[in-house]
């Protein structure tokens, strides 16, 4: 609230990054949660997308947000890299605002409309949607990697999610990996009948498919390429003492994106003698993200000991080893801390797909700079010419930064020019182009729903 109005603000992350381009083309109806707990206002127009908030109390907020969606779902999907933890009555809220979304989407859409959800958040909405509306034709997109079944096996409401996503008529995926495991899930589960990617459930067809998910590509290059920018990146070297090389890791402080791991082969290749403070340092932005979950509670905690450590350890007088930042930035110093950085260190233990990888390829109009990505990004299997590491190998990654950092210009120009011309072909809206081409919705149709 600013002056007693209300003031709304996208929220940060990959997800509305990547869609409000598409709702905005489309002039789609965004149904989203309002962001805080309590009422939700009535629904209202920005920036040409019709936004249609729905209400979480403070309890569903804890119990559906914080505890079913990111303490079991999001752990379990991300290769338990953190222990899931399952407890009933979150469930039973997945469930009540699973059927709030539903009946939102229901009360909205026209006759014969599209309605696309997204995300871990809502997998039983398509069933329930499907159930009330059977008129409707439904598509989820899944922005999370989709786990094995050994693994999906162990969540309590398995079943009635997979069929929760059975309800839609197209499930995609970010990779083609994740779309084979859901057909398999099918089967194992439900002893259901498929063919290729193609699902029998009750006479009908429900189809599963891989959908890279990507970038705004041209409005980055451009964004990176404004004078303003370019000058604000000129600055953010000066100002850590224009040191031979800036490495940048930029991620939300979530425990799947592997800063720790990140932070301690700095720390050892400052050990070794291999990099020297003050002629390498290194930039953490770490976006604060689900404060109230202990797992990042914890992690924030490891995160800022080893950020204390490396530079109680290497950092001398105005010159610290590790700047560390805990804050959300406007887009603009984003981009200009990517054309600022030498090397940009990507290393999520598991990562749907990772678009700060993409957002800093479309950022080196100068086709300097390198990044170092993790095998286990989804985005490592568009972009090949990275400096590719098994995040879980330490020596793996000190050796990728250390072969990113010392790689002659013409080998970065080169691997750079590939993974650009990838980015200007695959971007964004051909993401959404060929997910809803595939569900049969075409370019002109301009009254979709669309559920986050
Ligand atoms: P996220 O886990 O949020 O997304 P990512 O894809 O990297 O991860 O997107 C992060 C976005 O937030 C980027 O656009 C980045 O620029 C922005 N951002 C990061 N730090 C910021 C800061 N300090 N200030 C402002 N903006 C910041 C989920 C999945 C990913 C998947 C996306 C999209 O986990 O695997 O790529 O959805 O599907």
């Amino acid at each position: 609230m600013v002056d007693g109005v209300r003031q709304w603000r996208p929220s940060p992350g990959g997800l509305v990054t990547a869609l409000h381009p598409v709702l905005a083309q489309h002039r789609g109806t965004w149904i989203g949660w309002a962001g805080g707990d309590g009422e939700a206002p009535e629904p209202f127009e920005l920036e040409g997308i019709h936004i249609h908030p729905v209400p979480l109390s403070a309890e569903e907020l804890e119990r559906y947000y914080e505890g079913q969606s990111n303490a079991t779902i999001w752990p379990l999907y991300h290769d338990a890299v953190e222990t899931p933890v399952y407890k009933r009555r979150w469930r039973e809220a997945y469930r009540t605002v699973n059927q709030r979304f539903a009946q939102a989407a229901a009360d909205v859409a026209d006759e014969g409309a599209t309605v696309w959800v997204q995300d871990y958040q809502l997998q039983l909405v398509p069933a329930m949607l499907r159930e009330m509306r059977p008129d409707l034709r439904i598509g989820f997109f899944l922005h999370i990697p989709f786990p094995p079944i050994e693994l999906f096996m162990q969540m309590p409401l398995r079943a009635e999610i997979l069929r929760g996503l059975l309800g839609a008529d197209l499930v995609g995926f970010q990779q083609r990996l994740a779309a084979q495991n859901f057909v398999r899930l099918a089967r194992h589960l439900l002893g259901l009948r498929y063919e290729g990617q193609s699902i029998q459930v009750d006479g009908r067809k429900v189809k599963a498919g891989a959908f890279p998910i990507s970038i705004d590509t041209r409005d980055m290059e451009r964004m990176a390429a404004d004078p303003k920018v370019q000058a604000r990146a000129k600055e953010i070297r000066a100002e850590l003492g224009d040191p031979e090389t800036v490495i940048l890791g930029v991620d939300r402080l979530d425990y799947t994106k592997g800063i720790e791991l990140r932070l301690k082969a700095f720390r050892e290749l400052l050990a070794d003698g291999k990099l020297k403070v003050p002629d390498a340092v290194m930039v953490q932005v770490a976006t604060p993200s689900r404060e109230r979950v202990e797992h990042y509670q914890t992690l924030r905690v490891k995160v800022e000991r080893e950020v204390g450590r490396i530079n109680g350890e290497f950092g001398k007088v105005g010159m610290p080893a590790v700047h560390y930042l805990h804050q959300s930035y406007s887009r603009q110093e984003l981009a200009a801390l990517y054309v600022a950085a030498d090397v940009m260190m990507v290393t999520p233990l598991r990562d749907g797909m990772n678009l700060v990888a993409k957002e800093y390829v479309a950022c080196r109009s100068d086709r300097g700079g390198a990044l170092v990505l993790s095998e286990f990004a989804g985005a490592a299997t568009e972009l090949r010419q990275a400096f590719l590491c098994n995040p879980h190998d330490p020596d793996g990654v000190k050796d990728a930064l250390l072969r990113a950092a010392g790689a002659e210009p013409a080998e970065l120009k080169r691997r750079m020019r590939v993974m650009q011309r990838h980015l200007r072909t695959h971007d964004v809206a051909e993401w959404a182009r060929s997910f809803l081409e595939e569900l049969g919705v075409t370019e002109t149709a301009d009254r979709d729903g669309s559920t986050e």
